[in-house]
């Protein structure tokens, strides 16, 4: 088995961070990761925040800060965040302060330069003419001339997913000054993705895409590739690292050292080899691969311009795939219809509320994972999260598990029960029969990436305990039959084992209560117990101690209508 590096997007870090971004990326890179190292492999965990671009210096100008200090602001917000949600990154560094990363894009881009992949010509930008300023990217809105989308921005379209400038981008309006945009020449060194074409073509073929994201990028490829600027004229970001006259006050396109950053996060994490370990065995190794993961809006820029980008220096591999999430809409209670999480439109359910309030990460990541957008754009409803808190996680899992233990405790002492494997009935062997396959049915679809569908799997196999052990009535058989009774609730006890080794991934808090309550004697540390992903048919051998039961899920009030 290879090693595997998993990046998840650098979030911008001029904002904090909302429902939609984590399952946009977060939430599967991290159910993926925890999933890989359970199976034994040897995983790097890698993000950061980005911090170089327009939309940092916006944000900057509009609350009062320099650039640098918005980004340590968002920076360390975003940090925590995902702390409190048991983002599990091995590092989460900051393209603005991790000291490897300018000069590993200035490197890379000098590798393109050398070999003459740039095209150094005057083009046609977008100009403030009160601020004097060119005004790139998020600095002017207008609408898509594709798709007739109003409140775009000079980069992309939100909408239709095309790329904007100053042929195709109408009505602009600087975003700075409020004044319609004007247009002026300047000079920019710009790639010529074209030349990439085939193998952008060739890394397609093989690469793991999920079949949307195929479609997307075919139609892009089918219409050719064009030139773009990998330079911007902007004081906050990576100077271009040319000594000629037009080369001064520019800096690297924020698209170009973003990805980069992916690089040089994990030269600072390894170091670049004198201590041993380098972030080249992971980058330029036949024994390593790497997957990135990122929401829809950022599938041009990994799937043509980075793979472009690798391709023209040449000294790293190409990722294995990129798994790409669609967006995550959002509808309230008393709303009609679904709409998109906005930040101005305050319609974001921000992470660091949902912790302050209280909110259990278990239960978001649970819930994000049921509607994670990965075949299309899903909603997320508040009042679904609490009605599935109720009913999937209070009752189907920890009634269950709470009726088993404090069933067996109360009749039969604090230990695992006497079990006769031998006298099973047709109940019982069908129950055990599920055991037995599901972990492999959940193997398989995190391995397809279908962590809703895995996910599933494991609830599927809770409610059949939930019919399995009412089927059974130990309340009923206790009276007559002790030895069918205990067998039951061994039976159950060996199935909550499996559900909790499978959950491991998705709920990395509340899957650790569940194996410390089942088998304490294995528990180490504070409760904390991680399984390796084979023990899912292993379980608590008969007079193992119980430990005491605990409400694992709250049951939470449904707001009436
Ligand atoms: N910062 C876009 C975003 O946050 C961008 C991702 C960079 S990944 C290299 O949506
Ligand atoms: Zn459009």
């Amino acid at each position: 088995m290879k090693k595997l590096l998993v990046t998840a997007a650098l979030p911008y870090s001029n904002g904090r961070l909302h429902v939609g971004h984590i399952a946009g990326c977060y939430l599967p890179a991290d159910i993926y990761v925890r999933y890989q190292r359970l199976i034994g492999r040897e995983v790097k965990f890698v993000c950061g925040s980005d911090d170089h671009g327009v939309a940092i210096v916006l944000t900057s100008e509009k609350e009062g800060r320099t650039p640098q200090e918005t980004a340590r602001h968002y920076h360390d917000l975003q940090e925590a965040d995902f702390r409190g949600l048991g983002i599990s990154f091995d590092t989460f560094s900051s393209t603005s302060q991790n000291p490897c990363h300018a000069p590993r894009s200035q490197d890379f881009f000098l590798r393109l330069h050398e070999q003459g992949f740039f095209e150094k010509h005057s083009s046609r930008q977008f100009y403030d003419e009160e601020r004097e300023m060119f005004l790139p990217d998020r600095f002017v809105t207008g609408t898509c001339s594709f798709c007739g989308a109003v409140d775009q921005n000079g980069d992309q379209c939100e909408n239709c997913g095309k790329v904007l400038d100053v042929d195709t981008l109408r009505d602009a309006v600087s975003v700075v000054s409020g004044e319609p945009a004007t247009v002026r020449e300047t000079v920019h060194w710009f790639l010529d993705l074209g030349r990439f074409e085939e193998k952008v073509e060739q890394w397609f073929q093989s690469a793991f895409l999920r079949d949307q994201t195929r479609a997307f990028l075919r139609g892009l490829l089918g219409s050719g590739l064009v030139k773009r600027s990998m330079t911007r004229d902007l004081s906050w970001g990576i100077p271009v690292p040319l000594k000629e006259k037009d080369a001064e006050g520019k800096v690297l396109y924020v698209w170009f050292d973003a990805p980069i950053g992916y690089i040089s996060n994990t030269e600072e994490l390894l170091g670049s080899g004198e201590a041993g370990e380098s972030f080249e065995q992971w980058w330029k190794s036949d024994d390593a691969e790497i997957l990135h993961f990122i929401g829809e809006d950022n599938t041009i820029f990994h799937c043509l311009i980075w793979i472009a980008m690798l391709s023209a220096e040449g000294s790293y591999q190409l990722p294995a795939g990129v798994v790409v999430n669609q967006f995550l809409n959002i509808q309230f209670q008393d709303e009609e219809e679904e709409q998109k999480i906005s930040k101005s439109r305050g319609t974001a359910v921000w992470i660091g509320d949902y912790l302050e309030e209280g909110g259990d990460p278990d239960v978001l990541r649970y819930y994000l994972t049921t509607i994670a957008p990965e075949k299309a754009r899903t909603v997320y409803k508040p009042e679904d999260l609490l009605q599935k808190n109720n009913a999937d996680l209070a009752n189907t899992l920890g009634n269950f598990v709470n009726r088993v233990v404090s069933f067996s405790r109360k009749y039969y002492g604090p230990e695992v029960p006497a079990c006769d494997d031998a006298s099973f009935d047709d109940i019982d062997q069908a129950f055990a029969a599920h055991r037995e396959r599901v972990g492999a049915a959940v193997s398989a679809k995190l391995d397809a990436h279908e962590y809703r569908a895995a996910l599933e799997e494991v609830m599927e196999f809770a409610r059949a305990g939930n019919r399995y052990i009412d089927e059974k009535a130990p309340w009923k058989t206790r009276k007559e039959d002790e030895a069918t009774t205990k067998r039951t609730l061994v039976l159950c006890m060996r199935a909550i084992h499996t559900i909790a080794v499978l959950l491991q991934p998705f709920l990395p808090q509340k899957s650790g209560e569940m194996l410390a309550l089942l088998w304490p004697e294995q528990a180490s540390g504070e409760g904390r117990v991680e399984k390796p992903w084979s023990e899912q048919l292993n379980a608590p051998p008969s007079g193992s101690p119980l430990g005491e039961p605990v409400i694992l899920f709250q049951k939470k009030e449904l707001n009436a209508e």
